[in-house]
């Protein structure tokens, strides 16, 4: 039978842990010689059985009271196999003052941290491994009076009987260790693995020691700790306390970690959010968020867009001189490479941008931008909800059209959806970041903001016009719950951006392949690879639909069918735009080829587009005009072909316009 002993703090949850160890296998009497209740219980573990020795709970184990001698004499005379330690983790600097004092004893421990439901709701978090390999002591968790954890502390505990890992010295500092040193040579005569418990209890001046070492030894001792007293002109009890503390510090500081409660949370988010949703600071706030995430997005996105630029070029020449001149090498390089690798090498700038939409989602800002926005379509007599499926537009219209499905009023979800498509979504972010590079170097990341802002302003415009002419009348509440601010777990975030850069390329290799594939065809076909595009069928209808695009200051045909074929996917802009200008001649120019994906690229938008205002105006056309098939076929499906219908044709008109303004207005300053 082992003998293994229970202690505690009174409070801890001591007597909850004993009773689910030992259920109803328990005796109860007192201790020899005294009217202190002694429990005992037994419990069986596999095929071991155990005696379970309740100790009196107590604070520390000085011998200043009953309690704490019977306590101690138990651990030191019965020498149990275990002492099993619990411990409030609530209360875990004033806990862990007993079990320094217990390890010091050199005695195998094991550690109960009780209380765990408690704990978490206080925010505090014990490292249990770490605190157990730190110490060389067997840890485990519990809520005893749920029996929570109780499986697993049996099985620690017997392992820890049968390893009798002897727990660390926890070192005091080199002066208080110097001291103890000095006392140790007193207890020579006694157990090695006591003697430095002994010189501490010395230390703190325990008059049981008297009977130990015997009366004359004892004097001198006494003698020997005046001096060092005198010495270090402090107590040396109190000095050994200070020191405890000084231990538990270091253990509380690198194995708790106090994370907010659900409270401080609440409290937290509640001062976060006076400033973030403030009346007149919240919409500025937003709106500098936005900036600084484009900012980023360019800054760190554009370190790695370079690089996968010149690797993608470096591989479309490798293939060009190993495939040599044929059809099939003209297909890779010019619609594969050119016309995919366009804007695929603009995925490490998408990237960051999903990452920081997806944090600023999962810490909860997303939805404090909708609240701040509410104020102010409420202001303008718009339903606040649906600026969160506009938010959502960002990533892509898709989803955001679907969210719509929220709005309790058909007249709302029509307007939002009508208006979504004006929020940028990703794909057109590879159109902004390569026209931006080329026209606006240095400050993409400015206007791309500047584009998510007109197109943010455009829908709450034509929300306001489409409520003042088709639903004139209606007000419906928005009651939003704000949740607190959270901590988004990485995982979360980055799998998110992961994702949604996943269907990005996805959407590369199926729908945007096969429109480059279709596109490259119409630039070979019928006059072959060594003719233009222009002389082949792309050419003819770049041509027809060039008169319709040159009042906006497009002056190269393949602008008009890099915005047709658009309409299949956003990114297709870009993608027409790399395979036509790919393999195209560009005389004088043609030494910058060399460059890469975009020195080629570079040169043909330099002919279409004759300087930054045209180049703007483009912009201003991609950001407005119709939205994609997929975002069509959305709408179709939400609120029926007669909107979508709609939604093609007013924002064709919409672009039409604005670029024609812009272009027409803008010119007159150059
Ligand atoms: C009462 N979690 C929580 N939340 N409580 C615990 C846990 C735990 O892990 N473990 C124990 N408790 P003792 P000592 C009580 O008795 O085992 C509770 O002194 C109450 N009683 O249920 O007695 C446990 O032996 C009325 O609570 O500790 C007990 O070390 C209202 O902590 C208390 C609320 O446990 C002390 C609690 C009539």
């Amino acid at each position: 039978m082992h003998k293994i002993a229970l202690g505690g703090n009174p409070n801890s949850g001591k007597t909850s842990v004993f009773n689910a160890l030992t259920g109803s296998h328990q005796h109860v009497g007192n201790w020899p010689g005294v009217t202190v209740e002694r429990k005992e219980g037994e419990l069986k573990i596999d095929s071991e059985r155990f005696t379970l020795i309740d100790l009196p709970g107590t604070y520390s184990l000085s011998a200043n009271s009953l309690d704490e001698k019977i306590a101690r004499d138990f651990i030191i005379d019965k020498k149990p196999e275990l002492t099993v330690i619990v411990i409030d983790q609530t209360n875990i600097e004033r806990n862990f003052y007993l079990v320094l004092e217990i390890i010091e004893m050199g005695r195998p421990v094991l550690l109960v941290l009780n209380m765990d439901d408690e704990a978490r709701k206080m925010g505090i978090n014990v490292d249990s491994d770490g605190l157990s390999k730190y110490m060389n002591v067997h840890v485990c968790k519990t809520v005893a009076n749920r029996r929570v954890g109780i499986d697993v502390l049996k099985e620690q505990i017997l392992s820890a009987v049968q390893r009798q890992n002897k727990p660390k010295v926890l070192k005091f500092s080199e002066k208080t260790e110097k001291i103890i040193q000095a006392i140790e040579p007193f207890f020579k005569d006694h157990d090695p693995d006591l003697r430095r418990w002994f010189a501490i209890k010395a230390l703190e001046k325990d008059d049981f020691l008297q009977e130990l070492v015997g009366e004359k030894a004892y004097e001198q001792l006494s003698q020997k700790i005046e001096l060092i007293e005198k010495s270090i002109a402090n107590e040396t009890d109190i000095l050994l306390a200070e020191e405890r503390y000084a231990v538990i510090h270091g253990i509380a500081k690198e194995f708790i970690k106090r994370m907010l409660t659900e409270e401080d949370r609440e409290r937290f988010s509640t001062k976060i959010d006076h400033v973030v949703t403030h009346r007149i600071w919240g919409i500025p706030i937003f709106a500098g968020i936005m900036w600084l995430m484009f900012q980023l997005a360019f800054y760190i996105g554009g370190y790695f867009v370079d690089a996968v630029d010149y690797w993608f070029s470096r591989f479309g020449d490798y293939l060009a001189s190993v495939m040599g001149d044929s059809m099939f090498s003209a297909f890779i390089t010019e619609a594969v490479i050119g016309g995919l690798g366009a804007f695929v090498v603009f995925l490490p700038q998408l990237f960051v941008l999903f990452l920081f939409i997806s944090f600023l989602g999962d810490i909860g800002y997303m939805s404090r931008a909708a609240f701040v926005m509410d104020k102010f379509m409420h202001a303008l007599g718009l339903h606040g909800k649906s600026f969160i499926p506009m938010i959502l537009g960002f990533g892509c219209t898709v989803p955001g059209v679907m969210a719509a499905r929220t709005l309790e009023s058909k007249k709302d979800r029509v307007i939002t959806i009508l208006v979504t498509p004006l929020m940028s979504c990703g794909a057109r972010l590879p159109v902004y970041a390569l026209l931006g590079s080329i026209f606006f170097a240095g400050h993409e990341g400015s206007i791309t903001f500047l584009l998510y802002m007109i197109g943010i302003v455009l829908a709450i415009i034509m929300a306001r016009v489409f409520k003042s002419t088709f639903f004139k009348k209606e007000e419906t509440l928005f009651i939003m719950e704000l949740p607190p601010y959270r901590w988004p777990s990485a995982r979360e975030t980055f799998g998110q951006a992961f994702r949604n850069s996943w269907l990005f390329l996805k959407k590369a290799g199926t729908i945007i392949f096969a429109a480059v594939i279709i596109i490259w065809l119409l630039s070979v076909f019928p006059a072959g690879i060594d003719a233009p595009p222009q002389d082949n069928y792309i050419g003819d209808i770049g041509r027809t639909l060039e008169p319709v695009f040159r009042p906006l200051g497009f002056e190269g045909w393949e602008a008009g069918v890099a915005l047709t074929f658009g309409i299949l996917a956003k990114e297709i802009v870009v993608g027409t735009f790399g395979t036509l200008f790919t393999g195209q001649d560009f005389g004088e120019l043609a030494e910058f080829a060399e460059a890469g994906l975009k020195g080629n690229l570079v040169q043909g938008l330099q002919t279409v587009f004759p300087n930054a205002i045209a180049a703007f105006s483009f912009l201003l056309f991609v950001l407005i005009y119709t939205p994609c098939a997929a975002a069509l076929a959305t709408i179709k499906q939400e609120i029926g072909w007669k909107w979508m219908w709609f939604t093609a044709i007013y924002l064709f008109v919409l672009a039409y316009g604005v670029s024609l303004l812009f272009y027409n207005i803008g010119i007159l300053f150059i």
